[in-house]
């Protein structure tokens, strides 16, 4: 038997450029405390205050950073997530510990009510999903710390991420052109982002009875840095009406308020298949479908989601079939796919390096995730202007995986710079650098661990 923990990288997270020793040295105790200090058994909570449950995407960046200090817990995050895996193969966006109690989030079990619906796990779920990053993020941990055990773990849940890839392939091809569509903001991750305002404000509002729930997220976080009440209703409002169709996707074309192909939920999708074929030859399997599926994912999405006159990537809304105006950080995620033609992958280096984001070799802060010069860009409100630990990891990972380490290593020096003073933050002010929302943030500790590891 191998021992995990002796196997692991342990503490030896490998030393980053040029990170002064004991900057460094501070930086991997504040996260690893974070990372300890959120660990709930088998999986990590984002945050104990405002997200006290196990989230989707969350996981996959988490178990990343747990594969530099105690690759068991990587795939414990992984193994657990996807033990409540519905049987059409969908991930749910939330897992609920069902030792929490029911109010401690909005909206919790009872609200979702998953234990009503057919193939749903026998743990509490929410009925969304989140961008499919997991398979990915598993080829990463598995890189980081090979042996048999994780070997194995990665052998047990190739299959479970196959399963998600068909589940988003095949019942969310709602456009059918072989791409995804997200029936909510929450499952595009970057919930209020200005590129869901024109589809949201389209959805009615009747469906939610005013006073019917009260918001947790603004008793531990201040309001004008969260999505509005309106937002809010539109949330509930959406769940509402997929929630009484038990979650089916069949017609949802016919009836759904809400359905966007998100530039980075779809670069997901692709990367994912990438990933898998690089997982399946590792364990025996077939890479070839992946690496088939990788490329027309890829193709769908520059024919559907690339905007030659603006030169960036936009989601495209269903219910109008047009492209949302608003140019955001979502447009550089494409970057992740390693076939991304030449002519994207150059437009989306010109639109990073725009003062609109401001990427450059030389940076003072990380891309913020929103356009700096839009009149809607707000500094402290959540998705519509702040920086992203990852979201900048993922643009940081394409920028190494299509040649530019250079660019790459200025996004890793802004981001442990950040860190370096605001601490394990939810995000970050993106000119001032002052740490916003929940301050021992799970995924922005993991995802410091590798960057401080890469150097
Ligand atoms: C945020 O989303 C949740 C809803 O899923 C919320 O606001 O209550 C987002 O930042 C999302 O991307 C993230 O996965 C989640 C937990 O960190 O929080």
């Amino acid at each position: 038997m191998v021992n995990w923990a002796a196997t692991s990288a342990g503490s030896g997270v490998t030393p980053a450029g040029d990170t002064a020793p004991e900057e460094r040295a501070a930086l991997l105790a504040s996260a690893r405390a974070t990372l300890d200090g959120n660990w709930e058994h088998d999986h990590t909570v984002p945050s104990r205050s405002l997200y006290p449950h196990q989230w989707s995407w969350d996981s996959a960046f988490i178990a990343i950073g747990w594969a530099h200090l105690r690759p068991d817990r990587a795939w414990s995050e992984l193994t657990s997530l996807f033990d409540a895996q519905w049987h059409d193969g969908r991930v749910p966006h939330i897992v609920f510990n069902p030792t929490v109690s029911d109010d401690a989030y909005f909206p919790g079990p009872r609200f979702w009510a998953s234990a009503t619906v057919e193939g749903a796990p026998s743990r509490a779920t929410s009925g969304l999903v989140q961008p499919p990053v997991h398979a990915l993020a598993a080829w990463q941990a598995y890189r980081l710390a090979p042996s048999e055990q994780a070997r194995a773990a990665l052998g047990r849940l190739y299959p479970r991420l196959v399963a998600q890839q068909r589940y988003l392939s095949t019942h969310r091809d709602v456009g059918g052109a072989g791409l995804a569509s997200i029936v909510h903001p929450w499952e595009s991750g970057l919930d209020n982002s200005p590129a869901w305002d024109e589809p949201m404000a389209a959805v009615p509002t009747e469906a939610a009875v005013p006073g019917a729930y009260r918001r947790r997220d603004i008793v531990h976080a201040a309001a004008a840095h969260r999505p509005t009440d309106l937002d809010y209703a539109r949330y509930v409002a959406i769940v509402t009406a997929y929630r009484a169709a038990g979650y089916r996707d069949a017609d949802l074309a016919d009836r759904h308020p809400f359905l966007v192909e998100c530039p980075l939920f779809n670069a997901a999708l692709g990367a994912a298949e990438s990933a898998l074929a690089h997982i399946a030859q590792e364990i025996g399997a077939d890479p070839g479908p992946h690496r088939q599926r990788a490329a027309r994912i890829t193709t769908a999405l520059v024919d559907r989601l690339y905007d030659p006159v603006t030169g960036t990537f936009h989601p495209r809304d269903l219910c109008t079939g047009r492209l949302t105006p608003a140019r955001t950080v979502l447009g550089l995620t494409p970057l992740i796919l390693p076939d991304l033609p030449a002519e994207q992958a150059g437009a989306i280096l010109v639109e990073a390096g725009s003062p609109r984001f401001g990427l450059a070799t030389r940076m003072t802060r990380p891309l913020p995730s929103h356009d700096r010069t839009a009149a809607d860009f707000e500094p402290l409100r959540y998705w519509r202007g702040p920086s992203w630990m990852n979201i900048n990891w993922l643009v940081r990972y394409g920028l190494r995986i299509h040649g530019h380490p250079g660019l790459a290593a200025g996004l890793g020096r802004s981001m442990i710079a950040l860190a370096a003073t605001a601490g394990c933050h939810e995000y970050f002010h993106p000119d001032t650098g002052v740490g916003l929302g929940s301050p021992a943030f799970s995924w922005t500790a993991a995802l410091l661990l590798d960057i401080l590891a890469e150097g």
